[in-house]
């Protein structure tokens, strides 16, 4: 016994000295107040927050008008980009929606928009800066157009690149409210999915190709670009960039917001609209009961004044760690409540973290990975912990 208890010992000093001291603190949301420290002001109609890692400390702010804003680390506000001559200019949920940077923007200055154009078909397009210029250039190529013409609304609009280096790309049902054409839950459309392509090849006449993982890459039915689907209007969906997991937040019909949380580099997911709004039954077709539905992680109801989910990100920021690490924040656009989740003893956590008098509409990430938030009344702000 006693020459087993040495080594023992031994290991246990190492793995505590191998653990940062953040991972050791235990990460309890209910535990934690948010609060906002203003970094811009006059974004108006922020869609996306965004910033390259290139060692800038630059934040760059898509409006929904199509301008393209960047601050810079001395706090310096200008136009980067405007596209108010491509966007529609109808309001609603049209606009410019999303704004990501390619993982080796530093060398070739690539970044992605995701937009709709005034006949409402969304498009993805990339664009080009010296990387070190606070003015993109202006010219576009168009890596794809997602017919949506029926109505205004769901257009979902993010643009995230994946750990895989692989972009990803958010599209509503189609809108109109109760999928209509019942989209999310067909394969042979690109509407009410989350689509992932490589965009730094080109296949055949496509400025992308199909990434060889893709679970429907085979198919002569479905969309081969289709990563997950049966989803509503995942306005905001991220990566954690610790692990790779996938978190998505599907704005709700009239009743349940959900939040769904997917490992890394699992696709083919069906998170159930229209057969399910979150975990309840919306409208039942034949074909519901034999697809298998991955559940969310998290619902909740429209109490209150809840309206939609503001997908956030998992925080792994460094001012905040002992707090925050690895807890994901999102929000209630209309009521103002920012939430976070967390894994506590073994079990998830929900637990509000501060209610804020305006609305919430779009969170993004820092290079260091501190969390900044748009409001509707043209702020971004950076999100701080403290402990309560
Ligand atoms: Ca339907």
């Amino acid at each position: 016994m006693k020459r087993l208890r040495l080594p023992v010992a031994a290991l246990l000093l190492l793995a505590t000295m191998s653990v940062a001291p953040s991972a050791r603190a235990v990460v309890d949301p209910r535990r934690v107040a948010a609060g906002l420290v203003r970094v811009a002001s006059g974004i108006a109609d922020v869609t996306a927050i965004a910033a390259p890692r290139d060692g800038r400390g630059r934040l760059f702010f898509a409006q929904q008008n199509g301008i393209v804003k960047v601050r810079t680390s001395s706090g310096s506000i200008s136009t980067y980009l405007d596209l108010r001559g491509r966007a529609s200019q109808d309001g609603g949920e049209r606009g410019l929606l999303g704004l990501a940077f390619h993982p080796r923007f530093s060398s070739n200055g690539y970044f992605f928009v995701d937009y709709t154009q005034p006949n409402g078909d969304i498009v993805v397009a990339r664009y080009s800066a010296t990387p070190s210029s606070n003015r993109a250039r202006t010219s576009e190529r168009r890596i794809i157009v997602i017919p949506h013409r029926s109505a205004s609304n769901h257009n979902g609009g993010a643009v995230q690149f994946g750990p895989d280096g692989y972009l990803y790309v958010s599209a509503g049902d189609g809108g109109g409210g109760g999928d209509p054409d019942d989209n999310g839950q067909d394969l042979r459309v690109l509407l009410g999915k989350i689509l992932r392509i490589d965009v730094d090849h080109s296949c055949g006449s496509r400025y992308y190709c199909i990434p060889s993982g893709n679970p429907y890459r085979t198919s002569n039915t479905a969309r081969r670009e289709i990563w997950q689907w049966g989803l509503r209007n995942p306005w905001r969906f991220s990566f954690d960039r610790s692990g790779g997991t996938q978190w998505i937040a599907d704005v709700g019909q009239n009743a349940w917001e959900e939040v769904d949380r997917i490992g890394a580099g699992t696709g083919g997911r069906n998170l159930g609209w229209d057969c399910l709004e979150a975990r309840a039954r919306y409208q039942w077709h034949s074909y519901c009961s034999s697809r298998a539905f991955t559940s969310p992680l998290h619902v909740y109801n429209h109490a209150s004044g809840r309206c939609a989910v503001t997908g956030g990100y998992v925080y792994r920021g460094r001012a905040y760690r002992s707090l925050a690490n690895g807890m994901y924040v999102y929000a209630d656009y209309c009521s103002g409540e920012m939430w976070g989740l967390a894994v506590v003893s073994g079990h998830w956590v929900n637990s509000l973290l501060r209610t804020f008098a305006t609305t919430l509409r779009t969170f993004g990430e820092s290079e260091t990975g501190e969390l900044y938030v748009g409001d509707g009344d043209g702020h971004v702000s950076r999100v701080k912990f403290a402990a309560r």
